[in-house]
Parts: structure tokens; sequence; C-alpha cells
């Protein structure tokens, strides 16, 4: 995946750098000798600016005046906290994404790539689901204002495009997970949220407890690999349509096949337990990275177990600093 060709000076402001992915980016671009010469990345957090404010949000893009934007800023959470605050997800995000991109579109900033999520696709559907079917139905009952606050980034994008020829768009990651995510048991994502169940189980000699009947599925791939695939977007992808980020669909795993991966990673032997009084959320969403491998066929993901056990690793070895 060797860049650069079209890649002329870039001042490159990401919205969200210090969450689970602009990590994920920060890293690929400062530690592993990804940034290109002439370009000058800036990595916000919402210490820098309230992206719900239009003032904070201008002012910010006043002082470092981007040329390219990486739009991850978000309200983000696990099903359990969307299930709680529908409301919070979609006003948070309708502004925050309204900010972002009309501020970007004001001060003339060439190219934003935006965040999408795989959870906005239509609940009753056909499977794998494609770029072409984000508008189709509604999305599942759990998690509706996030997603119809992400479809909404869809539909602006291709408006500025129509009314002003900006080059804004977006890419639809499946689920993520790595270092530097949101391990909280409450409001975390289910990987991050485990890991940190499974260690406290395991420090306490307690039952791990997992929410649900294991059985949905899911794709996850790896904030690293998420990482590499959005700079290249961002320095590549020509087209408004979005596209889906994501591992293969013989990739997609059981929520218990995850919970076997966390609890040798961490090498746990006490008791799990399945709480079927809780929600299983969306049974499966596959998507297809049919687009994606188009254009990239040779790209390789790093494997589940392997991304499980850095996780772990980094989370035993940063336990101080993660977010719980
Ligand atoms: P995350 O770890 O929770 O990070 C969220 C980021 O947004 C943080 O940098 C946070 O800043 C910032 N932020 C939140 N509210 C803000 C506000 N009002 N003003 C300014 N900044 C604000 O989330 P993530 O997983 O990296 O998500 C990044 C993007 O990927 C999001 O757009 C999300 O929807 C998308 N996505 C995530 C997943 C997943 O599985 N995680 C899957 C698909 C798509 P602070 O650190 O200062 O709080
Ligand atoms: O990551 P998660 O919360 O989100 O995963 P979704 C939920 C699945 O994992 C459900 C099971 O089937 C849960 O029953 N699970 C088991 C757990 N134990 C746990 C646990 O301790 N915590 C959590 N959170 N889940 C999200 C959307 O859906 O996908 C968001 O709600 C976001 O909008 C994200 O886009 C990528 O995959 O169900």
């Amino acid at each position: 995946m060797e860049s650069g060709v079209k890649a002329g000076p870039m001042r490159v402001l990401v919205t969200g750098g210090s969450g689970l992915v602009g990590k994920a980016i920060e890293h690929v671009v400062l530690q592993e000798g990804g940034k290109l010469e002439g370009e000058e990345w800036i990595f916000l957090s919402s210490k820098d600016a309230n992206l719900v404010d239009v003032g904070q949000t201008r002012a910010v893009f006043e002082k470092y005046r981007p040329t390219h934007v990486i739009h991850l800023a978000a309200k983000v959470g696990g099903l359990y906290q969307h299930m709680k605050e529908n409301l919070h997800f979609l006003r948070d995000n309708l502004k925050i994404n309204d900010n972002v991109l009309h501020t970007s579109h004001e001060m003339g900033v060439t190219k934003v790539v935006s965040c999408l999520s795989s959870c906005m696709f239509p609940d009753k559907t056909t499977y794998p689901i494609d770029e072409t079917m984000i508008h189709n139905g509604p999305p599942h009952d759990s998690n509706f204002g996030y997603s119809r606050a992400k479809r909404m980034i869809d539909v602006q994008n291709r408006a500025y495009f129509q009314m002003y020829g900006r080059h804004y768009t977006a890419v639809i990651p499946t689920n993520v997970f790595g270092p530097h995510d949101n391990f909280s048991i409450e409001n975390g994502h289910v990987l991050s949220a485990l890991i940190n169940k499974t260690y406290e189980a395991k420090e306490e000699g307690t039952t791990l407890n997992v929410c649900g009947s294991g059985a949905p599925r899911r794709q996850f791939m790896y904030s690293l690999d998420l990482g590499r695939l959005m700079i290249w977007v961002l320095r590549e992808y020509e087209e408004i349509d979005p596209i889906i980020l994501s591992v293969d669909e013989e990739d997609e795993v059981s929520i218990k096949e995850v919970v076997d991966m966390i609890v040798k990673a961490l090498d746990f032997k006490g008791k799990i337990h399945f709480d079927t009084t809780q929600s299983d959320g969306q049974m499966k969403k596959t998507a297809s990275n049919a687009k994606l491998r188009r254009y990239l066929p040779n790209f390789t993901f790093k494997t589940l177990e392997e991304g499980i056990k850095m996780t772990c690793d980094w989370f035993l070895a940063n336990h101080d600093i993660a977010r719980t």
C-alpha cells in the first residue's frame, strides 16, 4: 500500500485524535514513519475544542487552517449505552458533524474523510450489506439515534459535492478494537468491556459475566489496520460514495468465540456465565468488503487472535491510564 504519488503539501486535522481510531492513525503516522514529506498532522481532543459548539469549532479551524480533515470525533459507545441514550447520540453527533463539515467548507478544506459505522445499515436486509444500501430502511432500534446521525453525513457529503464540488467522503468501518479503546464495563464496546471484565474476574476470583447469549456475530477490525486504511482513503480514494472498511465475510465471529480468545489471552480459568436476560442487540450486520478488495486486493488484516492478544497486553501494561 505504498503511497504518496497524489499527496501534495497537506495540513491534516484529525478530529477525535485522542480516541481509539485517532490514536491508531497517530501511531501509523508518527511512530511507524507513515508521514510523507510536506505533510503536517494535528490530532485534536475535546480539550482543544468541544465540537458540539460551532464557535469552538470555528476557532480551532482558524487556529490550524487545515487543508484536509479526518473527522473521527463523535459520541461513541457500546450497545447498552446506546439503548439508554439515543437522544444524546442523535443530537451531539448531528451537531458535531454539521459543525465540522460546514466549517471545513467555509474554510476551504479540500478533502474531508468522515467515519460512519456499519451499525447504521438497515436492520431488515439481505446479506452481505454493501455501500448501496445505507438509506434502504430503518436501522436497528437499539441505536437509531447514532445511526440516523451517521447516515446524514453521507447525505451532507453528497450535497456539498452537488452545490460546491467539495470532495467530502466517508468510510464505513465494522467493529473496531485495539489499544486506547474505552474499556468501561458499562459503556464500552464488547471487546474492550469484556477484556476489563475478564481482568477483574481474574483479580477477584469471580465469575466472568458475558451479556447476552454469545450468539450474535461481528466483523472485528484491529484499530491500526483501520488507521492504515483511512490514511490510504485520505490520500488516494477519489469517490464521494463511502467505502466499507472491513475484514472479509469469512472472518466474522460469534461473541462466544471472542470470549474464548480473551479468556485465552488473559489466561482466565474461572467460570463464565452468559446472561441471557440482557439484550443481544443486532444478531449480525455482515458487511461486504468487495469494494475495498477491488482497490486493495492484497491488504492483509491482523488476525483477531493476534489483535486481541496485543490489546490485552496493552491493557495490562497501561492499566493506570486506560479509559475504564
Ligand atoms: P473514542 O475512542 O470514543 O474516541 C472519540 C473521540 O471523539 C475522542 O477523541 C473524543 O475526545 C472525541 N470527542 C467526543 N466528543 C467530542 C466533542 N464534543 N468535541 C470534540 N471531540 C469529541 O471513539 P472511536 O472508537 O475512536 O471512534 C472514532 C470514530 O469511529 C467515530 O466517528 C465512530 O463513530 C467511528 N466508529 C467506531 C467504531 C468502533 O467500533 N469503535 C466502529 C465504527 C465506526 P476526548 O478523548 O477528549 O473525549
Ligand atoms: O460492541 P457492542 O456493544 O456493539 O457489542 P454492537 C454488542 C454485542 O456483544 C451484543 C455482546 O451482542 C452484546 O450482547 N456483549 C457481551 C457485550 N458482553 C458484552 C459487554 O460486556 N459489553 C457490551 N457492550 N457488549 C454497536 C453500536 O453495536 O456497534 C454502536 O451500538 C457502534 O452504534 C458499534 O457503531 C460499532 O456491535 O452491538
